[in-house]
């Protein structure tokens, strides 16, 4: 590109070798496939003394109440902010919050119900929220660069002809940005299937630092069918928000950043192109915790808000018995029927609605989660101590739901490919989609409202896809059926390295500019991102 951005990206992503065995730029899709390594990016090692598993207590984030609610809807308040938490016993870490939280407060929604919330932007930097999942207008749904001001941020972009990769130029010269000061109004008409959601940060170039920092939330959706079902509920009803991070010997929470007041200039240092790991597995905020519960039925809404952490869940009782993990729901929403899963594999950004029964489990105790893909530590995520019997008159229905849509293959208008893959860009390495770095100016995809697609995608190393506005289904994986935990309504797919995928969708809701994009947030601020424009 002829500007100072191609100077930019060779000293922000040409350091030879950065993307270490996992992503060299000639590795073919089939020598990834031959070494499927485990994981994609880089562990970050802790400072401080890290505390012994399963003694912290699960937090369960606190639910927002509305400042007003009328026939048109809930109105809510949230204030990002600079807070400090003791997220490890003793070590004072400060944050970049929702309303003072990590994780921020919890939002409970009914279907088709509409919500608006007003943020405050109090951080130092400008800010972008995204609802993960929600069938928002585009006006609302935090595309990267429709900035909120901080008080006493520049207009204009203050770094001219100092390079910042492909944001803040972008910033300049996306005439089609909405950019606000100190506030804005997000307007979510959750006109969709009830489910779990999350906020979280979108800005350009810096999205990773920013959920790393703590900018994340849940955004519950519920109706009356799902509430009609039996399922586990109250009490036993639990959302895990499962992230890792890493912290620094001062408390801070470490992170690789080149510019680390992040206003600047986006990217990572070297090892940590591939994705930033930490070493400490936080639960709802907790370092692996521990929750008391009753021999009975749980439902279990997991996300992995983690920037790169994959996991692959299982449930091990102290006598090393793997309890089963029957999937219910999926990112989008109950599944037409139940499927029952040992190891369940977790990428960023997807959410899997999970009942787990500690009924068989004796008394006194425990029923460890832990993540096969990790080592170490970081194998273990939480654990629940079975504390007391108890009745349980849960119910998981052989029919979860029969909304589904059912869209095959001849429905499609078209096919489209996309690879997702490390490429040369500007000298040096990049995340690319079809071998183009993310240009807010540039037609991705244009779609019309209503059109049912199949996109097959291919990878190189992991690579969680996440469309906005749309679910979608997964018709295969490497030209074999979809696995187990490819059931239901999706918005990300986890492409494991070499592999390719289809996708089915429609693409309705709402007209407007949307975007699809990588979820290891770290390739999202890599570039790996492209506009999905709907008309
Ligand atoms: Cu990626």
């Amino acid at each position: 590109m002829p500007d100072g951005r191609g100077v930019t990206r060779r000293r922000m992503l040409g350091i030879g070798g950065a993307l270490g065995l996992m992503a060299a730029s000639g590795l073919s899709a089939s020598a990834a496939l031959a070494r499927r390594p485990s994981i994609t990016g880089a562990e970050l090692r802790s400072a401080v003394a890290l505390p012994p598993p399963f003694q912290a207590p699960l937090p369960i984030p606190a639910v927002l109440k509305p400042v007003s609610t009328s026939a048109e809807g809930d109105h809510y308040r949230i204030t990002q902010r600079e807070a400090r938490a003791e997220l490890l016993p003793g070590v004072t870490t400060p944050l970049w919050t929702y309303e003072g939280s990590f994780p921020g407060p919890t939002i409970e929604s009914r279907r088709g119900r509409p919500v608006t919330v007003t943020h405050r932007n109090e951080l130092p930097v400008p800010t972008v929220v995204h609802l993960h999942g929600g069938r928002t207008p585009a006006a609302s749904d935090g595309y990267p660069t429709d900035l909120v001001l901080p008080a006493g941020w520049p207009d204009a972009p203050s770094r001219p002809g100092h390079g910042s990769g492909h944001g803040a130029p972008h910033v300049m010269h996306d005439p089609r940005a909405v950019v606000t000061r100190l506030t804005r109004d997000y307007t979510f008409p959750l006109d969709q299937r009830a489910t779990l959601l999350w906020y979280h940060d979108h800005r350009m170039d810096f999205t990773a630092p920013a959920i790393w920092r703590g900018l994340a939330g849940l955004h519950i959706v519920r109706d009356d069918a799902e509430d009609a079902l039996g399922l586990p509920a109250g009490p036993r009803e639990l959302p895990l928000m499962i992230a890792d991070r890493a912290f620094a010997a001062d408390g801070s929470l470490a992170y690789p950043s080149l510019d680390p007041t992040l206003r600047e200039r986006p990217g990572v240092h070297e090892p940590y192109l591939g994705g930033v790991l930490g070493d400490v597995i936080l639960v709802n905020g907790a370092p692996w915790p521990v929750h008391e519960a009753d021999a009975a039925r749980y439902r279990l809404r997991i996300l992995n808000a983690s920037n790169a952490r994959h996991y692959e869940l299982e449930a091990v009782t102290d006598d090393g018995r793997r309890l089963d993990l029957v999937q219910i729901g999926a990112d989008q929403g109950l599944l037409a029927t139940p499927v029952t899963h040992r190891l369940l594999p977790i990428a960023p950004a997807e959410r899997y609605d999970v009942i787990i029964d500690f009924s068989g489990v004796p008394i006194g105790s425990r029923v460890r989660l832990l993540n096969r893909l990790g080592s170490g530590r970081t194998r273990e995520v939480m654990a629940f101590r079975v504390a007391r019997r108890a009745a349980d008159d849960s119910t998981i229905p052989r029919t979860l739901a029969t909304d589904l849509p059912a869209w095959r293959r001849t429905d499609a208008v078209r096919v489209r490919d996309f690879s997702f893959r490390a490429g040369r860009l500007h000298g040096g390495h990049g995340w690319l989609i079809g071998g183009l770095p993310f240009d807010p100016a540039r037609s991705d995809v244009t779609t019309r409202l209503g059109d049912v697609e199949v996109w097959r995608l291919i990878a190189d190393v992991h690579h969680p896809i996440h469309l906005h506005l749309v679910g979608f289904q997964v018709l295969s994986r490497s030209g074999r059926p979809p696995l187990p935990h490819d059931a239901g309504l999706k918005d990300t797919i986890s492409l494991r390295p070499g592999e390719a995928a289809e996708i089915i969708t429609r693409f309705d809701g709402y007209r407007g500019r949307y975007l699809f994009h990588c979820h290891n947030a770290e390739h999202e601020d890599m570039a790996m991102m492209a506009n999905l424009e709907i008309i």
